[in-house]
């Protein structure tokens, strides 16, 4: 199947056409009968001699319902621009092409209808040189009259031939139905109606709906008026749900494949058209079958931040468009550049935000997301419309080549710094890792680390955690359990093979506490001393301390000068000391 929707001035003959075509009436209100108005959006079909089915989508022509037309034309991309001969260009045709244009449209068809009432070759020619200057180009053109039904064979023919040149839906993709209808059908409950661009529905599929927390259910499913199991893009379908009630569901909201869409109420956008800094501060933005006013902040002179009025489930790249209802001026086409932009709040934010979008295309780009993110899940990839067809660094994970280095590079001085500071614990917790490198997920900073380094218990240290054999026999060398507050001097530690290295990483892995520059002990021997003292008569001197502790000046002077700085100890002003705490 392919969907067409019409385009045109009040009265050229849109609707009339449609019937012609397929036999079916598109008016489906009675007052739009009364009126011989379209109002609202018309559905019809007819199979054409290839055996192709077209679909339509009649939009009305009156100037007040050009927000219905834009709901029509939004999720289709091929339009019948239909001109009345005995009219020719008009308002609203040229409002319409507008539209289409902006929304990028590049396929269709010229109608000059009424041909039994005037020459058609003026309208044609006028019509087709405003088309030609659009995305549209050059568009085949027939001249028609419903009434008569001369020329209508051409039309079929030519219809015939713009349907082979669209393109097929992508039956894979995920779905977004822009719904266009929704009303309740009696013993059925609520059904939605929509042009179906891309993807399947299936009877029984559990889907996403805007603005609804929990999930659909497809309950039954009808493409042009026959039910079906499945339905696939392009097409237009109807959907009965379940578990929905209707005043839950507008025109404007959207049926959408789970976990593949993100509902954002802020948006960059390159503006197509009116330079932005001549728009409105408020605007509707028109999208699929939405219409939401939006609040304008220019960044670059093509580029803008868009702020929704209500949340819509868009995608990088995805058109729409900006008009000014109260003008009744289409003022841009929009492409959607990001979807989840970063805010301005520093100084001089809105220069390199504008600086950086004037770069982007609109054309989804994992290196370049990444680059712009550092970091993203797969989920938040797919929900932006960036397909995530590189290599994850770790899971579902992924990272910018030069700033996952960067992290790698941080790990090894991160620990070194954490360990420096707690020689006891053996390497730093994975947590605190997580937070010192800013990362969301501890499965990050785990891939991060990388030999000597290791990740154990827990925690991220070096790879030898056992004490190094040779070095805690030359400490139980250097110390006669009987005098445990006699520190060697240098020259002995030196025989021992205990040097300058070797006694820094038995502090480091605490086996000995550097109580100053020369003086090392073993590491328990501060918490034994603050025993021995306890023991002695208060407050105590120097001297007594250190005949207490059985050892030299050169060790109790600095020993006890860190029991002061652990609390263990107090200095009294005649420089007696006490372990008393009052
Ligand atoms: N003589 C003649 N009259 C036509 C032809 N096509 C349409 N009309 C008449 O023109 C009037 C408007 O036709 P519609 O088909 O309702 O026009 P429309 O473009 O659908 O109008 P809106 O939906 O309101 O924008 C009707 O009275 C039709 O009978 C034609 O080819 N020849
Ligand atoms: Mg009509």
């Amino acid at each position: 199947m392919r969907v067409v929707a019409t385009a045109g001035h009040v009265d050229h003959g849109k609707s009339t056409l449609v019937r012609a075509l397929t036999g079916m009436e598109p008016d489906r209100w009675a007052e739009e009968r009364r009126r011989g108005m379209t109002i609202d959006l018309g559905f019809a079909w007819t199979t054409l001699e290839s055996g192709t089915t077209v679909a339509f989508v009649d939009v009305p022509g009156h100037e007040r319902f050009v927000p219905n037309m834009l709901a029509g034309v939004g999720p289709v991309p091929a339009a019948m621009i239909v001109v009345a001969a005995d009219e020719g260009w008009m308002p609203q045709s040229a409002e319409h092409l507008a539209a289409l244009d902006a929304l990028g449209v590049r396929h269709g068809l010229l109608v000059v209808t009424r041909a039994d009432l005037a020459d058609p070759e003026p309208a044609l020619a006028a019509a087709a040189a405003e088309i030609a200057a659009t995305s549209l180009g050059k568009v085949p053109a027939v001249a028609v009259s419903g009434v008569t039904g001369a020329g209508l064979d051409e039309l079929r023919a030519a219809l015939d031939r713009l349907a082979g040149e669209l393109p097929p839906g992508d039956g894979d993709a995920a779905v977004r139905l822009w719904i266009d209808r929704a009303f309740t059908v009696r013993g059925a409950g609520t059904v939605v109606t929509g042009t179906l661009g891309a993807g399947s529905l299936r009877t029984g599929d559990e889907l996403e709906l805007t603005g609804l927390a929990k999930p659909v259910r497809v309950r039954g499913l009808q493409s042009l008026g026959a039910p079906a199991d499945s339905v696939g893009a392009v097409a237009r379908v109807a959907v009965n749900l379940r578990g929905v009630g209707k005043e839950a569901v507008t025109r404007g909201a959207a049926l959408l494949t789970p976990g593949r869409f993100r509902s954002t109420e802020l948006i960059d956008v390159r503006v197509d058209g009116d330079p932005v800094a001549g728009l409105p501060s408020t605007v509707m933005l028109h999208v699929g079958s939405a219409a939401v006013p939006v609040r304008v902040r220019p960044l670059g002179a093509d580029t803008a931040r868009l702020r929704l009025g209500r949340a819509l489930p868009l995608r990088i790249g995805d058109r729409a468009l900006l008009r000014d209802p109260g003008r009744h001026h289409v003022a841009g086409g929009v492409t959607v550049l990001d979807v989840a932009p970063p805010g301005l709040r520093r100084r001089g934010a809105a220069a390199a935000r504008a600086a950086e979008l004037a770069e982007l295309s609109g054309q989804p780009d994992l290196a370049g997301e990444l680059r712009r993110r550092r970091l993203a899940h797969r989920d938040e990839l797919l929900r932006m419309g960036v397909a995530p067809d590189g290599e994850p660094v770790v899971g579902e994970w992924f990272a910018d080549p030069g700033h996952w280095a960067a992290l790698g590079a941080r790990v090894a001085t991160e620990v070194a710094d954490y360990v420096t500071r707690n020689p006891l614990e053996p390497g730093i917790p994975v947590e605190e890792l997580r937070h010192r490198l800013g990362v969301p997920d501890r499965a990050l900073v785990e891939a991060l680390v990388q030999p000597p380094l290791t990740v154990r218990g827990g925690r991220v240290g070096g790879a030898q955690r056992s004490l190094p054999a040779e070095l805690v026999r030359a400490v139980e060398k250097a110390f006669d359990p009987a005098q445990p507050f006699l520190a060697p001097e240098t020259y002995r530690l030196r025989e021992l093979g205990l040097g300058t290295r070797q006694l820094a990483a038995a502090v480091r892995l605490g086996l000995l506490v550097q109580v100053a520059p020369n003086v090392v002990l073993p590491a328990d021997a501060p918490a034994a001393a603050a025993g021995v003292l306890a023991a002695l008569p208060q407050p105590f001197t120097l001297s007594e301390a250190r005949q207490a502790l059985g050892t030299s000046r050169r060790v109790a002077v600095p020993l006890l000068e860190l029991l002061d700085r652990t609390g263990a100890t107090h200095r009294l002003p005649d420089d007696r000391r006490t372990t008393d705490r009052s």
